[in-house]
């Protein structure tokens, strides 16, 4: 089983392939990536940081590729630094995804309502186009709404079905992240998302206060892990969620500031161990 990860290198801030390629290839498959830029930290919450656009390198990169006849069984695409790139990631699905192979777009653009700094709404347009290739898309609940021309401010819970709907006119089975919901046991943090049969379904996770930078980037490489060890979507949410969950506990006990990502290493393990009871079933 063979993924590529498309996402940028954040060197500080425990995000996109940083998060990848540890946590995929933890997962038991090969995990090779194609870096879209280069930083010094991520773009939030920080400021002062160094940013290189590494399109330049990529047709090079492909045509290497293509020499070798490498091909994907799964493809998940994350942070893209220009529209350029979002069609670059669409011919990357046409060359390198396998026949039958799953495509997983996490359209990152905003958190908590607002898009983060080099976005505008027409590379939300361009992201809703590459959302339309995709088998699998994974959105926060910020990033559904853009991509769904929803307020977020007038968002509430009894929204998130629509939303879900709405985004199955992009993608079949979307899920949508950091849907809060408010139940018996108080507030908690629901995925909501759409099975491999088309059935609307949502899980829940405590909600832990606070805003964690690179838990979305968390949940994404956890559940291409799963998917990729063959786990169904129900259960590879569920893992997905709780780990992200028990990474978020860690990191609010451990007091790190939460723009340097979540501490998600001392979870591994039993995200591992879950993970490896449900692929063997
Ligand atoms: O975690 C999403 C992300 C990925 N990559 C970069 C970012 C962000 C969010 O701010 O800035 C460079």
């Amino acid at each position: 089983m063979r993924v590529l990860a498309i996402n940028d290198i954040s060197c500080v801030g425990k995000c996109s392939l940083t998060v990848a390629l540890p946590i995929i290839s933890a997962s038991g498959v090969t995990c090779d990536i194609l870096p879209t830029a280069i930083l010094s930290t991520h773009t939030g919450g920080f400021t002062g940081y160094t940013f290189r656009d590494l399109s330049e390198d990529i047709p090079a990169i492909f045509a290497q590729w293509k020499a070798l006849g490498l091909q994907y069984d799964i493809i998940i695409s994350g942070y893209l630094g220009s529209i350029d790139q979002i069609d670059m990631v669409k011919s990357a699905k046409r060359d390198f995804l396998k026949k039958g192979g799953l495509m997983i777009v996490d359209p990152v653009m905003g958190d908590n309502g607002a898009l983060y700094s080099h976005f505008d709404q027409k590379f939300v347009e361009e992201m809703k186009g590459l959302c339309c290739t995709a088998d699998v898309i994974v959105p926060n609940l910020t990033e559904a709404c853009y991509l769904t021309g929803t307020a977020y401010a007038s968002v509430t819970e009894k929204d998130y079905p629509a939303i879900l709907e709405k985004l199955k006119k992009l993608c079949p089975r979307p899920s949508i992240t950091g849907c809060d919901i408010f139940g018996t046991n108080g507030v908690e943090s629901c995925v909501f998302y759409t099975d491999e049969q088309g059935k609307d379904k949502h899980y829940a996770t405590e909600k832990i206060e606070g805003a964690f930078h690179g838990a979305g980037d968390v949940y994404a490489s956890a559940l291409v892990g799963c998917l990729a060890r063959g786990v169904d979507t129900d259960t590879a949410v569920k893992i997905s969620a709780e780990f992200t969950t028990n990474s978020i506990r860690q990191t609010k006990s451990d007091g790190t500031e939460a723009r340097y990502g979540l501490n998600s290493e001392s979870q591994m393990l039993s995200y591992l161990k879950a993970l490896d009871a449900a692929a063997n079933r």
